[in-house]
């Protein structure tokens, strides 16, 4: 894992935000800050305002976890809650046994989507390779944020540091919370090292440090070891990520018997901390396709007048996606479904990629033909498939996106 002396190591961070729902709602009640908070109430855990009557002054009265009855979980729970055992996906009237003087508040996804953008912009800003993994998670390729900062490789775990202070104080700035961040050499590693120092804590791994502050942990902790695979592995005598790491030759041959070649090969380069995965900044869409189901069922000939301003009008619609987003389409299809509900797909690969709705519509009326139209139609798509980055776009997604249509 580690390069030639001198060249520049990968470091990569793995960011993920501290008790993210109920941090963002301590913002709004900053008065529970130290309590046990849970979030996964619904609106009957909106928090009253009383007024005292002799003094006149208001006070928000919060539900408790022991009131509440129904059949609901926990999105997450505070640190303070957590000592009590409460965890997230745990059932709420459980939880309630355990702690039931605990907070209960309701989740509010738009405000917590709000501040997943605001976080994520915020570490764009200095660092632009970012790989989305949901709403409070990123991975961020730091190595040419490092290049540019640095003039001696041996500085880059050093300057990696400083990035990673850098990034948890613009999450502070932009959020008002704070987050946990791994530094390490791939995303396995730094996904691991950003859990080692929760809450808001920055952890370094380096290739020289895997030994020691990766080998001790449970095995279960490598990304890709499930809950079957650990149980399994437990039967093998392989609890530590250490065990995986050094297997001789029978344990491997173990592995390989139990979990095939492919899966025992890869944890163990997985327990030595190896993970060439890149980080991944935009998903590519495998194709895009516009469809509508009709008020009524209409036949390809009695209602021809009515079907062909729709299907023309679909072949529009998705030239304008595919300009939007900058692709082409090499692969144009059309789907069908009957008024017995029967579905019916044709696709037709061209040589010369499209994108504008004259030729799209040309090729998929082509599709058309191929099929028996003698029943009575309650859907039709079109759909357009290998997509290649169209010539003047550049970077397909660095287009801005124009108005949507339907
Ligand atoms: N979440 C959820 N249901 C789950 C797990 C999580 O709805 N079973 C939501 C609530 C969390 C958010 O996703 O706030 C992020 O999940 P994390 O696993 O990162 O948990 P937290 O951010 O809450 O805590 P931590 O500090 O351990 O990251
Ligand atoms: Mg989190």
């Amino acid at each position: 894992m580690d390069g030639p002396a001198g060249a520049l190591p990968r470091i990569v961070a793995h960011l993920d935000m501290d008790a993210f729902y109920a941090s963002v709602e301590l913002l709004r009640y900053p008065d529970l800050a130290g309590e046990a908070v849970v979030i996964g109430g619904g609106s009957s855990a909106v928090p009253q305002v009383v007024v005292d009557p002799e003094t006149g002054v208001e006070r928000r009265v919060y539900k408790r976890l022991g009131d509440y009855a129904g059949r609901g979980v926990i999105t997450t729970a505070t640190y303070e809650a957590r000592e009590f055992g409460l965890r997230s996906a745990m059932p709420m009237m459980k939880a309630a046994k355990l702690a039931p003087q605990a907070i209960l508040l309701p989740t509010d996804f738009d405000t917590y989507r709000s501040m997943s953008r605001r976080f994520k912009a915020a570490v764009r800003e200095i660092a632009p390779l970012v790989e989305d993994r949901g709403i409070d998670e990123i991975y961020i390729e730091l190595t040419p944020v490092v290049a540019a900062r640095i003039d001696d490789p041996a500085d880059a775990w050093w300057c990696a540091r400083e990035l990673g202070e850098e990034l948890r104080a613009a999450v502070r700035a932009a959020t008002g919370l704070s987050c946990s961040i791994g530094l390490a050499p791939n995303k396995l590693v730094a996904k691991i090292a950003s859990e080692l120092d929760k809450p808001d804590g920055l952890t370094l791994v380096t290739p020289a440090d895997i030994e020691s502050r990766i080998w001790p942990l449970p095995v279960r902790r490598l990304n890709g070891v499930g809950p079957k695979a650990d149980a399994k592995l437990a039967e093998l005598g392989v609890r530590f990520i250490g065990d995986a790491a050094n297997a001789d030759d029978a344990l491997r041959a173990a592995l390989v018997a139990r979990f095939g070649a492919r899966y025992a090969a890869w944890l163990q380069s997985a327990a030595r901390g190896i993970d060439s995965r890149p980080v991944v900044t935009e998903s590519e869409p495998v194709s895009i396709s516009r469809e509508t189901t009709f008020e009524r069922d209409l036949h390809a000939v009695r209602d021809r007048a009515l079907l062909t301003p729709i299907f023309t009008s679909l072949c529009e619609h998705l030239a304008g996606d595919l300009q939007r987003k900058g692709y082409r389409s090499r692969t144009i299809g059309i789907k069908l479904r009957f008024d017995d509900f029967r579905i019916v797909t044709r696709v037709r690969t061209i040589e010369e990629a499209v994108d504008d709705a004259h030729r799209i519509r040309g090729v998929a009326a082509g599709c058309l033909k191929t099929v028996d139209l003698s029943r009575r139609i309650r859907l039709l798509g079109v759909r357009a498939a290998s997509l290649v980055p169209s010539r003047n776009g550049g970077s397909p997604l660095s287009r801005r996106a124009g108005e949507g249509t339907c």
